[in-house]
C-alpha cells in the first residue's frame, strides 16, 4: 500500500503558533486528510491563522515501524499536588531515586516547542538545542475509518498523546515519559512506561493554566542518545489500537 505522511502547522504574527497536527494514511485519503488538516488549521479557537504549511511526504511500507498501543489505566486525582504525588510514585517505581528532581526539573519544558531529554540518572539535558527540544513526530494511529476520521476532525489530547508516548518508550534507551499539556482546559496529563503503560492522571495542573510541557528521560551513552533522537525525529511509525504487529526491528 502506497502511505503519504501529512504534517500541518498554523501561525500567526499575533500568537505564534496556533495548531499543527500529522498523519500517515493510505494515498487513497491524501486529498480528504488534506482537507481536513486545513480546516483544522483554519477554525482553531487560538485564532485565524496568516501562514499555513502543508507538508506531504510518500512513506514506503518498509520503513514504518508498527507498535501495539500501551495499556491504558486512569488515576483520578483531584488537585495538581495530587497528580503530582501519583508521577512521583511511579518515578519511584522504576527504581528513580532522583524523582522529586525530576519533577522540579519539569517547569524547564514549559516554554519549549518539544521535549526535554533528560538523563535519569545524571540530570543533564541532551538536547542540542534547548529551546526547540525534541519534537517526536511521524507517527500516526491505525483504527478503523470512522474513529480514526472522528479523531481527525478536531483536536484528540488523547488519541494524539498515546501515540506520541507509545513511539517514545518504545525505544530501548527511554525510561519513561511525562507530560502536561499546555493547553489551558485541558488538565489531564500522563506518565508512560514500558514497565507500566500510559497512566493518565486527570488532575495534573490548574484549569486556565498555559503551562505544560513533556520530558523524555533517557538512559544510556553518547552515540545511544544520537540514536534515539534519531529514532523520536525520524521513524515512522504506526500504532495499533487493539492489535499488534512489528515491522522493522525495533533500534
Ligand atoms: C497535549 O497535546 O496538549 C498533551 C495532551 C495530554 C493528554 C493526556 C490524556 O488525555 O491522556
Ligand atoms: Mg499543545
Amino acid at each position: 500500500m502506497n502511505r503519504y505522511s501529512i504534517k500541518m502547522r498554523a501561525s500567526n504574527k499575533e500568537e505564534g503558533h496556533i495548531s499543527g497536527a500529522e498523519k500517515i494514511i493510505p494515498e487513497e485519503e491524501l486529498e480528504q486528510y488534506c482537507a481536513r488538516l486545513l480546516s483544522r488549521a483554519l477554525r482553531h479557537s487560538k485564532g485565524k491563522p496568516d501562514f499555513i504549511n502543508l507538508k506531504i511526504e510518500a512513506v514506503r511500507e518498509e520503513e514504518i515501524l508498527h507498535l501495539p498501543a500501551l495499556e491504558v489505566t486512569t488515576i483520578a486525582t483531584s488537585t495538581p499536588e495530587e497528580g503530582m504525588a501519583v508521577v512521583l510514585d511511579y518515578l519511584r517505581r522504576l527504581g528513580l531515586e532522583q524523582a522529586g528532581e525530576i519533577l522540579a526539573l519539569w517547569k524547564q519544558s514549559y516554554c519549549m516547542r518539544g521535549a526535554m531529554l533528560l538523563d535519569a540518572d545524571t540530570l543533564r539535558r541532551l538536547e542540542p538545542d534547548r529551546d526547540r527540544g525534541i519534537r517526536a513526530t511521524y507517527m500516526d494511529m491505525e483504527t478503523e475509518d470512522a474513529e480514526k476520521q472522528s479523531a481527525c476532525g478536531g483536536k484528540n489530547h488523547f488519541n494524539e498523546a498515546l501515540v506520541l508516548a507509545t513511539k517514545v518508550v518504545n525505544h530501548p534507551n527511554i525510561l519513561a515519559e511525562l507530560c502536561i499539556s499546555d493547553d489551558p482546559d485541558y488538565v489531564t496529563g500522563y506518565i508512560a512506561s514500558k514497565e507500566f503503560g500510559y497512566v493518565r492522571i486527570t488532575t495534573l495542573k490548574g484549569l486556565g493554566s498555559p503551562l505544560g510541557g513533556r520530558i523524555f528521560l533517557f538512559r544510556g551513552g553518547e552515540g545511544e542518545r544520537d540514536d534515539c533522537i534519531r529514532y523520536l525525529q525520524q521513524q515512522k511509525v504506526l500504532v495499533h489500537v487493539g492489535g499488534k504487529a512489528s515491522m522493522p526491528a525495533l533500534p
